[in-house]
């Protein structure tokens, strides 16, 4: 089985690091390959930036299929693209956010979403609902923190941690989702110091395409998700 992760900003260490703890969520000799789009923003914090990351995202799943992949993860909390992914791939794609949220949905009555810049989280509520997840999700908070600073700032796991206790608290929710890729390797140390269940959707949606595709599970090609409509080369693309 082969999976593609594609981390749909351009930030080579967050690759890297997606990389790592997607790798470490699937069963041995399912092989994980992790891509970057060579052009985009260098992390994704607006609808501006997202509509800049979707093209690079869209190339990275024509470009699996070429080589036969059997599933896809898209490694960025908004979800960017994959709606259009799921129609260009034979196999499951999977979103870091959905995986994450419907996850959280198996460990406990509600769950709080924890992500890095305030101004994301209507986005990020919009998925709960699209995903049918709103209910189960007892509130949204924000570290106030840019991607990237989550590897530079020394300070970061402090200030993810005050705010997963925090967001515990206020909502007297049962379970954490973190709601950037990048927080992905403070999970494990999460879930250990605040003692409950910390849902990574790196490794939430690595481990759902790996089942999904054992499952011999397909995006289906009936309706929605079927190929797009042929229009030819692109005027000026
Ligand atoms: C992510 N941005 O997971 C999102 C997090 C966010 O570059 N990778 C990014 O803040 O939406």
């Amino acid at each position: 089985m082969r999976i593609l992760v594609v981390n749909p900003n351009t930030t080579a260490s967050m690759t890297a690091l997606i990389g790592g703890c997607a790798r470490a969520a699937v069963s041995p000799g399912v092989t994980v390959d992790v891509v970057n789009p060579t052009s985009g923003p260098v992390s994704i914090e607006s609808h501006y930036d997202e509509a800049l990351a979707v093209p690079g995202v869209l190339e990275a799943i024509a470009a699996g299929e070429s080589d036969g992949y059997d599933g896809y993860v898209i490694a960025c909390f908004g979800d960017p693209g994959l709606y259009a992914a799921r129609e260009l791939a034979r196999g499951p794609v999977i979103g870091i956010a959905e995986a994450a949220m419907r996850t959280a949905g198996y460990l406990g009555r509600s769950f709080s979403v924890v992500t890095t810049l305030a101004r994301t989280l209507g986005h990020a509520q919009d998925l709960a609902h699209s995903y049918g997840a709103a209910e189960r999700c007892a509130g949204m908070h924000a570290c106030d923190l840019a991607v990237l600073e989550l590897e530079t700032d020394p300070v970061a796991r402090q200030r993810v941690l005050d705010t997963c206790r925090a967001a515990l608290a206020a909502d007297r929710s049962d379970v954490i989702v973190l709601g950037c890729a990048g927080m992905a390797d403070f999970c494990a140390e999460l879930s250990s110091v605040l003692g409950v269940p910390v849902v990574d959707g790196v490794a939430a949606a690595t481990a759902e395409v790996e089942k999904l595709v054992r499952l011999g599970l397909r995006t289906s090609k009936r309706g929605e998700f079927a190929p797009p409509p042929s229009k030819g080369a692109l005027v000026g693309g």
